[in-house]
């Protein structure tokens, strides 16, 4: 298989990682947008590097001339990762997988019930993606990798150091890193215990930042229709209750903030 050709090969599976980490912040974005937790907090993408194909092809018994039985057999050239803050939104992303109508799972594996012998922790989807190519759809594989914060934080550093000790890390250091693995799956289990306060917390800041950028939109419309004194008056007001730190004064302000916009509008109509 000659090497220049490899680029043709892998195009397909960037554009496949392209557009599955516009859709998975799409679906963040959509939940955002509508006020809901999003279980998605971070994703990004990758197309496997063509020495890490190779690498891993050779490790399988895979003749590396024959790229359909690499394509087949190396199911990660496209990866996707998907980080949540909480070990149950892991559970929702799966669903929303499993939901999609343009990715078919082909397998799953729960590193998380039982965690490799490394100590890492993830849940992989497997799944089947179309992309429309000039020489018409092509179907391939794509890994989608789904874990917390603390988890990708241990397995990023854990990578960097297989690749420091080629994959011979140290027994010391391989200890050293499954009782940190013990450590990320503590944490994991006490930030779930606290999940709601943490949740509820999230959900109120955002609340108050989409109510006040509300409020001062309303505010910055009223220059062209109300008098000076009056969007003062209003001004004034909006920042005492904005010291006061009352989230109930501010719904309420924000809802007569509404009111009056609709009667200025109303009367702008009439004239
Ligand atoms: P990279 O650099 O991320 O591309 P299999 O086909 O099931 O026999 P495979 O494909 O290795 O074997 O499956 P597995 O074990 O599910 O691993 C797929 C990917 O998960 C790996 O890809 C890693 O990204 C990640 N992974 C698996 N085990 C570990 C681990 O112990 N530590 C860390 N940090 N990541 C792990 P690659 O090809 O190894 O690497």
């Amino acid at each position: 298989m000659e090497i220049q050709l490899w680029r043709r090969i892998l195009d397909p599976y960037r554009q496949a990682v392209d557009e599955l980490v516009v859709k998975f912040n799409n679906i963040k974005k959509e939940y955002q947008d509508n006020g809901i937790y999003s279980p998605i907090e971070e994703v990004s993408g990758r197309v496997k590097r063509i020495y890490s194909i190779l690498e891993k092809a050779q490790r399988k018994g895979v003749n590396l001339d024959n790229v359909e039985m690499i394509e087949k057999n190396i199911e990660d050239i496209a990866g996707i990762r998907v980080i949540c803050q909480f070990v149950e939104d892991i559970e929702k992303v799966v669903d929303i997988i499993h939901n999609r109508s343009d990715l078919e799972v082909k397998n799953e594996k729960d590193y998380i019930s039982s965690a490799k012998d490394s100590g890492y922790r993830s849940y992989h989807v497997i799944a089947f993606y179309t992309v429309e190519t000039i020489s018409g759809p092509k179907k391939l594989e794509v890994e989608i990798q789904i874990r917390t914060l603390a988890m990708n934080f241990w397995s990023t550093i854990e990578h960097s150091l297989q690749y420091k000790y080629k994959g011979n890390i140290p027994q010391d250091v391989r200890e050293r890193l499954l009782s940190a693995a013990n450590a990320v799956g503590f944490l994991d289990n006490e930030m779930s215990s606290v999940r709601e306060e943490i949740m509820d917390a999230q959900n109120t800041n955002k609340e108050k930042a989409v109510m006040v950028s509300d409020i001062l939109s309303n505010i910055e419309n009223l220059y062209s229709v109300a008098s000076k004194r009056e969007i003062k008056k209003i001004q004034d007001e909006f920042y005492e209750i904005f010291a006061t730190d009352d989230h109930e004064l501010l719904r309420q302000f924000e809802r007569q903030l509404d009111v009056l916009a609709e009667n200025y509008k109303a009367q702008r109509v009439e004239n």
